[in-house]
């Protein structure tokens, strides 16, 4: 396996990469890790401050969502999670991970020129010969929700960056790419790291601010989910079906069903049907 390009993940390389004031103000930087969201998830318990960031060059254990794992070699991607502990509204908490998700595609593009699609709520995909392919997802996740602990989200995101496609296993070669496969190129991952806590910050004050009007522009743009047919398996079993309308105020999706009702959906996996 080819070397990583750019600077290996060190404390070091990455603080003097960051221009942000509160994301990344607390870095931890590990070789490995079972999964940046549960070593996160203890940081909050112990009462790390809001803006505290984890980042693994590999996980052990990385996972999606609903247990589902997130493939994780060393020495190619990115694997960070962020602690937001002032996000403890309700209301915010359906547009943590498409916040993310928006920063996820912006950090992109202004790095590599790639511009990437949403795919409610949370999957980012590329476009390639009419075939969308999933290259980063993201696991907001709560964390100190006992009483007298402190009760943070902590946002994991992977984005695959330098995955040559045969460090896929098989049965993701035909749905996942990365960066590299998608551009041809080595990407540092240093600078897409440190723009995603950029845009991840200014997106946060925003949603602090209780200013989701931008979001919610930001993400119609990027979403690909929206005005299409689309299938959603609902959590906790069952699915609905139609068409993904528009995004609430709080981040849900509006579906208006084959029959005409309209449902609000926080948590779901959609297929886009046509
Ligand atoms: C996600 O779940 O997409 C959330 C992934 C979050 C990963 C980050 S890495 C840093 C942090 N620490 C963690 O432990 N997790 C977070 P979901 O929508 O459930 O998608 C999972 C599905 O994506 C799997 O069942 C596979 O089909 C596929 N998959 C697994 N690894 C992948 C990869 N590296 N690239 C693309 N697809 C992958």
């Amino acid at each position: 396996m080819r070397p990583p390009p750019g600077q290996p993940l060190t404390t070091e390389a990455i603080r003097s990469c960051l221009s942000t004031r509160i994301i990344g103000a607390v870095l931890h930087v590990h070789d490995e890790v079972d999964s940046t969201n549960h070593l996160a998830a203890d940081l909050a318990l112990a009462g790390a401050p809001d803006g505290t960031v984890v980042v693994a060059d590999a996980q052990t254990k990385g996972r999606g969502r609903l247990g589902r794992p997130w493939v994780s070699p060393a020495g190619m991607n990115l694997y960070t999670s962020i602690l937001l502990t002032r996000a403890q509204n309700s209301r915010f908490m359906t547009w943590i991970p498409l916040m993310a998700a928006i920063a996820v595609v912006r950090a992109i593009l202004h790095t590599t020129g790639a511009l990437l699609r949403i795919k409610w709520p949370n999957d980012v995909l590329a476009y390639r010969d009419g075939r969308s392919r999933k290259l980063a997802g993201i696991l907001a996740e709560t964390a100190g929700s006992r009483p007298g602990t402190h009760r943070a989200v902590v946002v994991g995101i992977g984005i695959n960056v330098n995955m040559p496609i045969e460090a896929f296993p098989d049965d993701l070669q035909p749905i996942a790419t990365s960066l590299l496969i998608e551009t041809g190129r080595h990407i540092d991952r240093i600078p897409l790291l440190a723009r995603l806590l950029l845009e991840m910050e200014q997106l946060y004050e925003s949603l602090l601010e209780q200013e989701t009007d931008g979001l919610t522009t930001a993400y119609h743009e990027l979403c690909d989910t929206l005005g299409r047919q689309v299938r959603i398996e609902l959590v906790g079993g069952g699915h609905a079906e139609g068409t993904a309308e528009a995004i609430a105020e709080d981040g849900a999706l509006r579906l208006r069903t084959n029959t005409g009702t309209i449902l609000e959906i926080r948590a779901g996996d959609v297929v886009h049907l046509r």
